[in-house]
Formats: C-alpha cells, structure tokens, sequence
C-alpha cells in the first residue's frame, strides 16, 4: 500500500455500480484495484474515461484479468493486492435471464461469494468486505405497512434473488463464525445512464428518445404492473463506500421509499419527451418472468438515522438525465 492511501479491490468494475464506485474511490484518494473479465469484445466501455484521465495516475487504477469462478486466480488477486477493502459487485444481475442461465447465475452470484470470501480469510481477514445484496431476496415478501426492511423474510421468485439469498447468508455466516469486517447492502433498483440497456429503466428512455427521432415506432414490453423502488447508482455507491468505513460490520437497506409502477415510469418518461406511452407501447410475452416480482419499496430508515445517508437524486432527476443521456447520444450519431 502507498503510505496513506487506502486500497480497494473492486469486482464487477465494469459495470453500472463498478464504474461509479471506482470514480468515487479515486476521487477520495484510493487506490483502486478492478477485476474483469475477458471477453471477445471490450468490456470496458464503461471506465475507459478513467484510463484515460490525465489526472489518474497509472499507479492508482489497476485492472486484473480474472472470474469469480476462478478461485486461484481470485486469490492470486487478493495476494498481488492486499487490500483494505473489497467491495464484491461482480454478477449475472439480470433477473429474468437468470432463469435462462440458472447454474451460470449460481456459480457466479453463489458460488463466486464464497470464493471471494475463502481467499479474503486467508489473505488478508483484516480487509473489510462487502457484499451486493439485493431486494430481489425479499421476492414476494412485504411487511404489513407496505415496506421491505433489513428484518423482513427473504423468499426470493427468481434464481438471481435465490443465489443472493445465499451470498448474504455465507457473508453473515463468514463475519459471525470468523469475527471478519463483512457487511451487506441490501439495494433496492437503482439506475443511471451507464445502466445496461436490457434492464428496464434504460429500455424505455432509450426506445422513447428513439421513437421521438422517428428512429423506432413501437416499444414492446412485459410486465406493466409491477412496482419498483428506483434510485440512483450514483447514491447509492456512496452508500456502499460509507457502510464499509463503520467500526462494526452490519447489514443495510439502501432504497429511496418511494415506488412506482412500469407504467407509470413509462408515463412519466414519454410525456417529458411530449408522447402519448399507450401509443407505442406493445406487450411480448418474451419479456414476462416465469414468477414475477410484483412489488418493492424499500424503509431505509436504518442507514438514514446511523449513518446520515440520503439520496440526491429524485425520481424525475434520475429520467431526466437519462433521457438528456440518450438525447445527447443520438444527436452526436449514436457515438
Ligand atoms: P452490472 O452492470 O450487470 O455489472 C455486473 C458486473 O459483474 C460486470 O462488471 C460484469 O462483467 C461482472 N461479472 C459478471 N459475471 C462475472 C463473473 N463470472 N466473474 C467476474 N465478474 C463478472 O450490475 P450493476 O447494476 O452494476 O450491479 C452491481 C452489483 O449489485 C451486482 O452484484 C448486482 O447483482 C447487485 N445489485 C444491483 C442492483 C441494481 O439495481 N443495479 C440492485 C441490487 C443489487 P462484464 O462487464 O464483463 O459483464
Ligand atoms: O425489471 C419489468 C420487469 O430488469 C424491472 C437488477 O438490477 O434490480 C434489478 O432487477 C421490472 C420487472 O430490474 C420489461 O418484469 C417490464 O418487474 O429493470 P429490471 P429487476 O428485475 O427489478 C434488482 C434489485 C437487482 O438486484 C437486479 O440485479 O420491469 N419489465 N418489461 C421489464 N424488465 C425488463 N428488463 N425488460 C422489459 O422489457
């Protein structure tokens, strides 16, 4: 470790939160060590500005080629490394691909925790630890006042929310049985620009900014009904890094308490870009989940009142910049 600067291991860089979180690092003076893996195609869209800034060292953003299947490489990793803290991003996160890929998704959202976990007990147990956990666990479970909390029972519709149920418990059992410094956020949806443009948030402002230009005519769609609790990735990155900071290792829900439905958020983004949602929109079953999620909304009150967390973003200020996003996009020719 350089003197005084702390160092973070990151898996799951190139993605949404990956990119953000390691922004974030850098900018409170981390070093800030990324796991990718290889690919056919760069992968790296997301943090080549990072590569790119004059003002970030070499020494100071460090990618490593590797999989969270990989337990030797991972703690070949984790050895090279040593660092001070290791935030576990690294997943199949799409919910309804997963029951397309089931033991893909296990391996690497179950099985992959524990990998990272065993190698990090051996290495370096004084490292702190975290965990993506997701409101996907709590599946169809709803307190009686219309909220999930940390208390609430998990009983996960999907084989991503099962596998997650099963990267929470092992993190819990890990920090129990071996006194380690290993929390969970437990994130309720949270979406940006940088969302990968099949999760639904990121479909639809795409596809409306797409039928304004004339470029589309139709968006299809599966399930119009369901509820969901979305934030923004940029919030909620804060709140991994600020968890990971506590004296005592504790689990967190992070979520904005508000819910909407797809349609509503359909609604909301289409009249901003003065359409009419109920003239493009069209259903294909292809898009429906075997068992959907009908209904998130998430109490956060935990991290609010310990740990002074908020969001910045609302609702409208998140769409809004998505949809500048992908006005911006289209109107430099889709570059
Ligand atoms: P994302 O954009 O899909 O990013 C997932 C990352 O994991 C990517 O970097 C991906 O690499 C990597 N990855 C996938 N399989 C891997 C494997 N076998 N080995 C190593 N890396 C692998 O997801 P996100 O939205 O940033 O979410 C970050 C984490 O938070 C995930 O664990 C997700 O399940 C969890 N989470 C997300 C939300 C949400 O609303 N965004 C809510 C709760 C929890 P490639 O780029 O090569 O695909
Ligand atoms: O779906 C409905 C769909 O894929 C949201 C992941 O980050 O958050 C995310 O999982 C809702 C569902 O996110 C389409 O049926 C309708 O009810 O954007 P999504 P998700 O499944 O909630 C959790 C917290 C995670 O942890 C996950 O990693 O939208 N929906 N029509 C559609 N969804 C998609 N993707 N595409 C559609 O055409």
């Amino acid at each position: 470790m350089t003197k005084n600067k702390k160092t973070a291991l990151i898996t799951g860089i190139t993605g949404q939160d990956g990119s953000y979180l390691a922004e974030f690092l850098i900018s409170k003076g981390y070093i800030v060590h990324g796991i990718k893996r290889r690919t056919s195609m760069f992968n790296t869209g997301r943090i080549d500005h990072l590569y790119q800034d004059p003002q970030i060292n070499e020494r100071d953003f460090i990618m490593h080629y590797g999989d969270l299947s990989d337990s030797l490489n991972i703690t070949r990793i984790i050895q090279e490394v040593q660092p001070n803290e290791i935030y576990n991003l690294g997943a199949q996160s799409h919910v309804r691909i997963s029951s397309d890929i089931p033991s893909f998704t296990v391996q690497t959202n179950a099985v992959g925790v524990l990998n990272v976990l065993e190698s990090y007990k051996r290495v370096c147990p004084k490292a702190k630890f975290y965990q993506a956990s997701s409101s996907e666990m709590f599946g169809s479970s709803v307190d009686d006042d219309g909220f999930q909390r940390e208390t609430t029972r998990m009983t996960p519709v999907s084989p991503y929310g099962c596998a997650k149920v099963f990267g929470y418990n092992i993190t819990r059992y890990y920090r129990n049985a071996f006194k380690l410094h290993i929390s969970n956020g437990i994130l309720f949806n949270h979406e940006s620009p940088r969302r990968g443009s099949n999760f639904v948030t990121n479909k639809v402002v795409k596809t409306a900014v797409e039928i304004k230009l004339g470029l589309k005519n139709k968006l299809e769609m599966g399930n119009m009904d369901s509820f969901r609790d979305w934030g923004h990735s940029k919030d909620y990155v804060k709140a991994m890094n600020l968890i990971v900071q506590q004296d005592e290792a504790d689990d967190y829900v992070v979520a904005t308490g508000k819910t909407r439905s797809v349609r509503d958020m359909c609604d909301y983004v289409f009249s901003q870009l003065e359409l009419d949602y109920k003239d493009y929109v069209v259903q294909n079953p292809k898009y429906l989940r075997p068992e959907e999620l009908k209904y998130l909304r998430g109490d956060s009150k935990k991290i609010r009142e310990t740990l002074n967390w908020k969001p910045d973003y609302t609702f409208e200020s998140l769409m809004d910049e998505m949809i500048e996003h992908w006005k911006d996009y289209f109107s430099k020719g889709g570059k």
